[in-house]
């Protein structure tokens, strides 16, 4: 396989998760925008990477996969030099997949439910309700100054994006557990660069 690295990226999207991440990792890597306001995500070539028809995707070499979290994962795995990932044969590395899987799977459904008012029993809901997903996320990061203690991690760059999007649109309170976790990840040289690739895009899109 060769290195050549690909997102699938449209600016002001989930995508910036990715690109944040490939910013983390330090290989070099290819932009390939996809116009999701003109449909490219829905045409069949773009589903062949994708069947879902969403950004991000991911391309390096001959795999090609789709879903942040799961490309924020692999990205952690291929390249571990970058130290974004606890090894596979450490304790460590349960807690970090359960974070990485809650991300995702309850917190982003959690926050859109409280968001559209949806009237969903806890007790069948995947992502439980809104104030326990809070308390949850609030005692683990308030523990810090990282979702695993010490160490940044791909779950950071999940998570982490999840609760700096909510926080700033205030889908999630402004508990200093959380306000404190945005800042502590603001402050990454790596999400820094991505914040500024993302802008130039933006602004391109406006022209
Ligand atoms: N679960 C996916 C969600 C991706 C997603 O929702 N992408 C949106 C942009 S933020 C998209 O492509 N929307 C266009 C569409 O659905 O046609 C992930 O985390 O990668």
């Amino acid at each position: 396989m060769t290195d050549d690295l690909t997102l699938y990226y449209a600016p002001a999207t989930r995508a910036i998760r990715v690109l944040w991440m490939l910013e983390e990792v330090g290989q070099s890597y290819r932009l390939e925008m996809v116009d999701i306001w003109k449909g490219e995500q829905k045409t069949p070539a773009y589903r062949a990477i994708n069947p879902a028809g969403k950004v991000p995707a991911l391309r390096h070499g001959t795999c090609a996969m789709a879903e942040s979290a799961a490309i924020c994962a692999y990205l952690a795995d291929r390249f571990p030099a970058a130290g974004l990932a606890p090894a596979i044969d450490t304790p460590e590395r349960g807690r970090y997949l359960q974070w990485m899987f809650y991300a995702g799977g309850s917190v982003e459904p959690a926050i859109m439910s409280h968001v559209k008012k949806w009237d969903v029993p806890a007790f069948h809901a995947a992502w439980g309700d809104y104030d326990s997903m809070v308390d949850v996320i609030t005692d683990a990061l308030g523990r810090g100054p990282y979702v695993m203690g010490e160490r940044f991690c791909a779950a950071d760059v999940i998570l982490g994006s999840i609760v700096h999007y909510a926080v700033k649109f205030d889908m999630l309170p402004r508990r200093p557990e959380l306000t404190g976790y945005v800042d502590r990840l603001e402050t990454r040289p790596a999400l820094r660069r991505a914040v500024r690739i993302e802008r130039e895009h933006v602004k391109r899109m406006k022209r």
